[in-house]
Order: C-alpha cells, then structure tokens, then sequence
C-alpha cells in the first residue's frame, strides 16, 4: 500500500542531509496522483454510506493494526478511550517526529505520499469527532514539512478538509507544526507540550493523553504509518487487513533496514514475514560477510544475536518473545567485522546526549553508562565494569518518568547478556599486569 509511489530512501544516523529531499518535484505526490490510486476514496466512503463513529472503531480494531510509533499499542482500542460526549474541545495529534536512530520511515510517508497521511488523520477524526488537529514533523526535514503544508492546501481547497466536508455536517481543521530536532519531543507527552510552545519534556502518565492531552484537553495521538494504514483499512475492511499480516499483529508494516547490508532503504513487508526473508530482500550481509548481530526494532530495542534473529519473524509477538521489541521497525544488521563495545559506545552516547534531564536516574545515569563503556573501550575498563554496568542499568529501568531512561538502560544489559566475551576481553587485554621486576607485595 505504501510503494504506490515507490518509498526507497535510507539514512544511516539521525542527523539528516538538508539536500536528501531536494529533487522531489518528479515524485507523484501531489492529489491528482493520489485520487487516481484511490485517493480519499475511503473518506467519501465514510460520508456516502453514513458510517457511524462505532462502525469506523469496530473495523480499526477488527484490523489489529497496531501503533507503528514503537509501542505497538493497539489502534482501535486507542481511539475507543477518546471519550464521546466530552463537551470542550479535543484534538487529535499526529506523531511525525520520527528520531529514533535507524528509523527512516516516516519522512519518506510525508514525502512521498503525504495525501495518505492527511486521509488517515481526516477519518480518525470523523471516528472519533474532533475538529481539531496537528501534524508534528520532525524539525531536520524542513523540506518535507513545506511539501506537508502544500498537500494540506490541495486537501482544503478539494473540500476534504475543512468546513462540512463534502458537503456533510463534519469539519476537521488539521494544521502542521515543526519541531527542531530534540529526540525526547518524539515522547508523546514532551511532544504535547512542545506543541503548545513550552519546553519539551515529557510529563507523568497518567493521566495520559486520551483524558489530559494538548492543553489539558482529551488528546489522540497516533504516528505517521498509523494514520497512513487507515484508508486502506476502510475502503478494504479490517479482516483484509489483518489477513495481510498475522492475528494480533495485522497489516504490513515498513522497516527501515540500515548497516551491514547491501541494498538499505525502507522495505514494507507482511508483519510475519521471517527475518531471513527481509535480509535477502536487501541484497544479504554487505560483502558476503557473516551475520553477527541485529538491532530489529530501532537503538531503543536491545541487540539480538545473528542465530537467534534468522529464527525470527518481523512482528511483534515474535521479536518480544527473542527478548527485544519490534519498535519502530528500524532494523540496524551488523556484520561479523563489528566491534559490539563501540556500538554501545555510540548508542550510550546518543542517550545521554538526548536525555532532558527531568529524573535523576536517567540525567545521571545516562551519564555513568557512557563513561563506564568510553573507559572499556579507550582501555581502561576495570573487572568490576560489566557488573557497575548492570547495576547502573538496574538503577534507571523502570525508575523513570518516560521510557528513554528504559531505551538507554536495554541496549546496555542486551548488549552485555550476549557479547560479555567482547567487553571481559577489553578489559583483560587492558587490565594492569603486576611489574616482573618488583617484590610481590607482603599479604
Ligand atoms: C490510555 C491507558 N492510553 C497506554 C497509550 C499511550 C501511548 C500508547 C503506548 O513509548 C515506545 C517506547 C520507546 N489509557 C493507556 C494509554 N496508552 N496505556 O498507548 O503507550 P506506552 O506507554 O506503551 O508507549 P510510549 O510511551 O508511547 C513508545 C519505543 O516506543 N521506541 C521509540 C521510537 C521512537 C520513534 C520515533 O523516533 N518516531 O518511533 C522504539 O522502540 O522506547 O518504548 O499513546 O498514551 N491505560
Ligand atoms: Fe527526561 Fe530521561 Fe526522565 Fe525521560 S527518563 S523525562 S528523558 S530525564
């Protein structure tokens, strides 16, 4: 449903070339191209046939589309907790502030298929009657950002967005905001309150957004691919939907494939499909090397060894089951030439980098984690380092207000459990050896 236009694109890290995006006059994104593959069909859809709210929720979850943010959270029970009868205003917010190292997706939705994005938000709207709504893009793609907002001016000046959309009684007025590239914005709550101008950090939950959301007010928010999903899912039904996929993991889903391999880019695939079945679509490990290690779901998601992954399919159920989490579908191949210490090296260093600072466990944790690791690899690691790294891990995991604290404390411990051998002999190669030419102390 997403190749329609033909989504190829790859970075490899988070900071985004200003140019990757500069040659997109050729692509067929505009509505004329997106109408004529089915283009706001489910819309019109929706109001010809007069589906109610209830109806709409009912195929959503009937499709198992799950949340493609990284929480995999189930969609149509999401939109069921946007309480009906709530007298002031709702809102209903779209997640594009995509920043997870290793994923590429999003940028490439808005891109190169923007109108499927803008027709998804439209119906979780009608479903869930709000009038109001905000797309949050992530600051470094100011180019997709703009071609956001033309495709929004063709929805307005079509009648699909608007005053009485297609002629019917329900309005949706949908706007878009730019961030300016803090990876916790991408948090739902740090977003909400970045949208309403303040600095962006994440709030408790709960309550969580469905009852105290953007400006106090019950609040949806999905991501990019989750809206993308939505028109499919109603011009075909829900139990075509889930059939592309598995049960309790409906759908395709894209995953952006990035290192070690010889074709990367973004791959949209049937949730289920066997690991080794995506590595041959990108073309096998770069150089005929060997496999070594797979982070399957973007760097929050702990590292899997090469064996346990080739006996993985890409869902949900099954990478949880290996011991880490599909996320947000960025899969990071290593190859058997990676130095798994400088790896975490790079990934601690993102988190503490990243992290806002709010609870002490993560600000400082953070911190310990990326000295600890930096002093392994410059050789000067101590014996007792793996477990300080454990225990520091320990002290973060679920101690925190927001799951970055968990996203830096994971890699950390999987990293450990399955290439200990890595770090243990950095640090004997670089443990001080006693002086031959010296008494051995007394004692
Ligand atoms: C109402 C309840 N709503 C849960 C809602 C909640 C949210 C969704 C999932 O983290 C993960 C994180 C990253 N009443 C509710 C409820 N909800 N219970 O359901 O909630 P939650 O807390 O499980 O997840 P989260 O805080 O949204 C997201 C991981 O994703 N991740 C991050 C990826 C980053 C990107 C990006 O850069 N764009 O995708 C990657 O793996 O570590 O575990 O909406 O409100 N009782
Ligand atoms: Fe901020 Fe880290 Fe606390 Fe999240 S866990 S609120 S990023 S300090």
């Amino acid at each position: 449903q997403f190749a329609a236009t033909g989504v190829q694109t790859c970075f490899h890290g988070r900071h985004i070339n200003p140019q990757i995006y500069k040659d997109l006059d050729g692509t067929n994104w505009r509505l004329k191209d997106y109408e004529a593959r089915e283009g706001y069909a489910a819309l019109k859809k929706i109001i010809s046939e007069g589906l109610t709210q209830d109806q709409v929720i009912a195929t959503m979850k009937e499709s198992a589309l799950r949340g493609r943010g990284g929480a995999g959270f189930p969609t149509g029970l999401k939109w069921s907790f946007m309480p009906r009868q709530f007298p002031g205003q709702k809102y209903l917010v779209c997640n594009s502030d995509e920043g997870e190292p290793g994923t590429c997706k999003d940028r490439d939705l808005l891109a190169y298929n923007p109108h499927m994005v803008i027709e998804g938000m439209i119906i979780a709207a009608y479903a869930m009657g709000i009038t109001v709504g905000y797309n949050y893009i992530h600051g470094e793609i100011f180019q997709v950002y703009e071609r956001f907002e033309e495709a929004l001016e063709e929805a307005r000046a079509a009648g699909y967005l608007g005053n009485n959309i297609l002629g019917s009684s329900f309005s949706f007025q949908l706007h878009a905001s730019h961030g300016f590239g803090a990876y916790i914005c991408g948090e739902e709550t740090a977003l909400l309150e970045s949208l309403e101008g303040k600095k962006g950090q994440p709030r408790f939950k709960p309550p969580f957004p469905a009852s105290f959301g953007l400006y106090g007010k019950p609040t949806t928010i999905n991501n990019t691919e989750t809206f993308a999903a939505v028109p499919w899912i109603i011009r075909n039904g829900g139990q075509a939907y889930l059939e592309c996929g598995k049960p309790n993991n409906g759908g395709t889903k894209i995953f952006s494939v990035s290192g070690d391999v010889e074709l990367p880019g973004n791959y949209e695939i049937p949730l289920g499909t066997p690991f080794s079945k995506l590595l041959e679509l990108c073309g096998g490990v770069r150089g005929g090397r060997q496999l070594k290690a797979v982070i399957p779901g973007g760097s929050s998601a702990p590292v899997l060894p090469a064996d346990i992954m080739m006996n993985c399919t890409m869902d949900y159920d099954s990478i949880a089951k290996a011991g880490s989490m599909l996320g947000s579908g960025a899969v990071i191949v290593m190859d058997e030439t990676r130095d798994m210490v400088e790896s975490l090296l790079r990934l601690s260093y993102f988190y503490m980098h990243e992290s806002c600072g709010q609870c002490t466990p993560c600000r400082e944790g953070t911190g310990w984690l990326w000295r600890v690791v930096d002093r392994i690899h410059n050789g000067h690691g101590k014996p007792a380092d793996l477990d300080l790294l454990n225990s520091v891990a320990d002290n973060i995991q679920g101690r925190t207000i927001c799951a970055l604290g968990d996203a830096a404390a994971m890699p950390v411990r999987a990293m450990i459990k399955h290439f200990r051998h890595e770090f243990a002999a950095k640090i004997k190669r670089t443990d001080p050896q006693p002086d031959p030419s010296q008494p051995v102390p007394a004692g």
